[in-house]
């Protein structure tokens, strides 16, 4: 049995026994470390040129979801700092993402606007810019035949390696162009406005449509690749089962 009252008296009296323990808490910590070495370049293996299958996932963090109205010629603005999340200095943040849903409330009111009369709506344009430093990216969408939905992607890393045979490239190169180092970081602005048109009517004088704006469902989610999580290995890596 362990006994913490005796181990901390022996540390105290025997130098041997201390000597001992602390040899041994100094293997424990300098072994993961050696290994980690040998397995990242003690052997040369980064800087070998070859034909790399590179695999890993993308994983998504939301920063927010809402639905707003936007008025017609209005531009909702938001903004979101890396600094909310807990460790994002720890997370290869690759690109932003932002995703919008949207219906069409065009409405015909009037005397006759019964049935036919009342005619068709006419697309609104639901537009998004996102900003981060010095990326930027932007996408129109449009509500035709009554909803539409449209999302816009800002990447900074070379992601399409991801699921491909790189050749001409070492592990190091292939790393590097994955490895945001910190790029992710910081501010983002995204801006999402609505352009709306109201349709014709059949009966102009007693029946009219208007269209104030549209009520936009948005997402905003950091993209994100856990280098820890990606493979990079030569075929023959990868029949005896060694991994990047
Ligand atoms: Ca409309
Ligand atoms: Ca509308």
């Amino acid at each position: 049995m362990f006994d913490m009252a005796e181990t901390l008296e022996r540390l105290q009296n025997d130098r041997q026994f201390l000597a001992t323990v602390l040899l041994t808490m100094f293997f424990l910590a300098i072994f993961p470390a050696y290994f980690a070495m040998g397995g990242s370049g003690g052997d040369g293996s980064m800087s070998a040129v070859a034909d790399y299958k590179v695999e890993g996932e993308l994983e998504y963090i939301e920063l927010d979801n809402a639905t707003e109205y936007i008025f017609d010629g209005e531009t909702l603005e938001l903004s979101f700092t890396t600094e909310v999340l807990d460790d994002a200095s720890s997370k290869n943040i690759v690109g932003v993402e932002v995703s919008m849903s949207y219906g069409e409330d065009e409405e015909a009111n009037g005397a006759s606007c019964a049935g036919p009369l009342q005619g068709q709506s006419a697309a609104d344009t639901i537009s998004a810019t996102t900003t981060h430093n010095s990326y930027n990216g932007s996408g129109d969408g449009q509500n035709s035949g009554g909803s539409g939905a449209h999302s816009v992607e800002v990447i900074w890393q070379n992601v399409s390696l991801l699921g491909t045979t790189v050749s001409g490239l070492s592990k190091g190169e292939i790393i590097d162009q994955l490895d945001s180092k910190g790029a992710g970081e910081g501010e983002y602005l995204i801006e999402i406005g609505v352009t709306a048109e109201a349709g014709n009517t059949n009966s102009p004088i007693a029946c009219q449509r208007s269209d104030d704006g549209e009520e936009v469902t948005y997402s905003v989610k950091l993209i994100v690749l856990d280098l820890d999580n990606v493979t990079i290995a030569t075929e023959l890596e990868t029949e005896t089962g060694e991994e990047a």
